[in-house]
């Protein structure tokens, strides 16, 4: 019986679990999966900031259990060349993004798999971007308050 490969992109920036949950469940449907990561210089083309450069974004994903292979995704174009290259049989990719890649269904299945709901790395950075505009005093006395009151229940 030949291997099935399935093959997905993205920018994996800030690692999460609507990440890792995307990725299981695209090893669930093939033997091999692919990832391939957008470089820096790519998502500076998609008009996206990443907080994680490239090399980090590839080697926690190339770390993750599911993941077989990672490559750079570094142009929109490259996505018919990898299906041939790779011999894909499946490409698939977050509903975020249906309906976009649907060129692709002349060489390979096409699967649009839902979100994983409440988590984005948009909305870390925001989380992140709050914390950070806390006045350092507050967080100062906030800490002294836990330890008055860690005090007060010993
Ligand atoms: N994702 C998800 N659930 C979330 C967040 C992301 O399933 N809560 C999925 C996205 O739908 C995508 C993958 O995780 O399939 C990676 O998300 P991004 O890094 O945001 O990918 P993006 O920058 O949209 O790049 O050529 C395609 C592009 O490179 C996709």
């Amino acid at each position: 019986m030949n291997k099935k490969t399935i093959i997905t992109y993205g920018t994996f920036d800030m690692f999460h679990i609507g990440h890792l949950k995307l990725l299981q469940r695209l090893k669930n449907m093939a033997d091999e999966l692919i990832v391939a990561i957008s470089t820096d210089e790519f998502n500076r083309g998609k008009g996206k900031k990443v907080m994680i450069p490239y090399e980090q974004r590839a080697e926690i994903v190339a770390n993750i259990k599911c993941v077989d292979r990672v490559i750079p995704e570094e142009s929109w174009d490259q996505k018919v060349i990898d299906v041939q290259k790779y011999d894909i049989d499946i490409f698939a990719i977050g509903d975020d993004w249906a309906g976009e890649f649907d060129f692709l269904k002349e060489h390979c299945e096409v699967v649009y798999l839902e979100r994983t709901k409440d988590i984005s790395t948009t909305q870390l950075k925001k989380s992140l971007t709050n914390f950070m505009s806390i006045p350092k005093e507050d967080i100062i006395n906030a800490f002294e308050v836990i330890e008055l009151l860690k005090k007060d229940f010993e």
